[in-house]
């Protein structure tokens, strides 16, 4: 089932006369209507008139992370507040979220992509569709729920948490679309098993799947143990939130929505592009969006994209799994958790050195997070309490910094490997 056959299935020539089209209009746009753009472009000499195909997008400038964070929260809007209609954010490396705006227009846009991952998932208006992505400034709940309304299906917004209520519900109501994070599916489905309700009292037969890495033997896990199809859905909040990309019933690469998002590889050293089919970092520049168009906009998640015709019809570039991350982000039940994060917790604390080690696992199908932590000398006892009440006073402020809980394990003064060159402060074990 395709849900937009005329885009998804057009032929690439026509598909990059729209692409050109688009993207001069984009960045006219941006170039009127964001200071921070026209102040880029104004400082590598162009304007919209050297943008005339999509091939031009390579004089464009990049935009990062950083951009966002130092133009919070509203300063890469190109629209009126007025026009503004939804925010939402996610977590950033300094404790100040990344912030987009949307306009209705883009809403809808973003809906649309879904739409299609949804039918390409092959469920439709008789589906019911159980929402256990967060709800709220996190784009995964609110952005399944408009893409799942739009298919004319029956929503359960369940949001995240209360693994015994999701389960009854789940078998109560009937849901046979799940969408969550695969590790939060793998969790739900052991807590099934648990629950002792029969599997077969279950409807469950699709399953939307993504906001951080996974794999094909999880994909494996995941369909065995809850009898199911699991599909990936890829996406970022900057761009849209899910819906960027989804897999079709080949299973064999993520579609990218290209008519909406523009995806490029580079070299994140030389910031070349690479050839098609080698990995590198994506790119993605909006060509449809208002409220916060993005040029360029670096994802640092690592990929390769493949250009041939996929046996569904579509001829919409397919992206191989998402490799890991350029940068040191940590994604934790599907949280996003930077080392820097942590290191100013333990920093902003008298009683900790700033040595740290952090070991990232996966147990029972769920992510897990130590963090070994010297004590400074003279905070160090011998006195069980007293260490028990550190050890609480730093997890509950790490809970409250990250939103996720840390198990946290003191050690001695010096007991943590120095490094010479570049300290390794994260292990992570998840082997992803
Ligand atoms: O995670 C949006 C989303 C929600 C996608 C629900 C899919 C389902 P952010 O919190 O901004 O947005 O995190 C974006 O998560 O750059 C990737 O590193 C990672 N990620 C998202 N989807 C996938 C996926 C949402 N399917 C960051 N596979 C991205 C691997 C993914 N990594």
């Amino acid at each position: 089932m395709i849900w937009n056959e005329s885009i998804e299935c057009m032929d690439r020539e026509s598909l990059r006369k729209i692409q050109s089209i688009r993207l001069k209009k984009i960045v006219e746009h941006v170039y009127h209507n964001t200071p921070f753009y026209r102040k880029k472009m104004q400082e590598l000499g162009i304007t919209p008139d050297d943008i005339n195909s999509i091939d031009d997008i390579v004089k464009l400038p990049f935009t990062t992370k950083y951009d966002l964070r130092d133009n919070y929260p509203f300063g890469l809007c190109a629209v009126p507040m007025s026009q503004i209609v939804r925010i939402h954010a996610s977590s950033g490396t300094t404790g100040k979220p990344t912030v987009v705006g949307y306009t209705r227009r883009d809403l809808s846009a973003w809906a649309e992509c879904l739409s299609r991952a949804f039918t390409a998932y092959g469920a439709g208006s008789s589906d019911f569709f159980h929402v256990a992505y967060g709800y709220g400034l996190f784009t995964g709940g609110l952005g399944a729920h408009a893409g799942a309304e739009n298919i004319g299906a029956s929503v359960i917004p369940m949001s995240s948490g209360n693994t015994e209520k999701q389960i009854t519900l789940m078998h109560d109501f009937g849901s046979t679309v799940l969408c969550c994070t695969p590790s939060y599916a793998l969790y739900l489905a052991d807590a099934i098993k648990d629950s002792g309700l029969p599997r077969e009292e279950f409807k469950l037969r699709i399953g939307a799947f993504g906001a951080e890495p996974w794999t094909e033997n999880m994909r494996h896990e995941i369909e065995e143990k809850l009898g199911i199809k699991a599909y990936d859905i890829y996406g970022l909040s900057e761009i849209a939130g899910p819906g960027v990309g989804y897999e079709c019933e080949c299973q064999h690469g993520t579609h990218l929505n290209e008519d909406h998002y523009f995806p490029e590889i580079i070299n994140p050293n030389t910031l070349e592009p690479v050839a098609p089919g080698e990995t590198g970092e994506l790119v993605f520049t909006h060509l449809t969006k208002e409220g916060m168009p993005l040029l360029r906009y670096r994802t640092k998640d690592l990929t390769a994209l493949h250009y041939d015709k996929c046996p569904c019809g579509r001829t919409l570039v397919r992206m191989d799994r998402i490799l890991g991350r350029s940068d040191d982000m940590l994604i934790i039940r599907g949280v996003n958790v930077f080392p820097t994060q942590i290191e100013s917790v333990i920093l902003e604390m008298p009683e900790f050195e700033p040595h740290y080690l952090l070991i990232v696992d996966r147990k029972n199908n769920t992510d897990t997070m130590e963090l070994q932590v010297e004590v400074r000398p003279e905070y160090y006892s011998d006195e069980i309490n007293r260490m028990l009440a550190l050890k609480k006073k730093l997890a509950s402020r790490l809970q409250s910094v990250l939103g996720l809980g840390v198990d946290v394990r003191l050690v001695e003064p010096r007991s943590i490997e120095r490094s010479v060159g570049k300290a390794k402060r994260v292990i992570d074990n998840r082997k992803l």
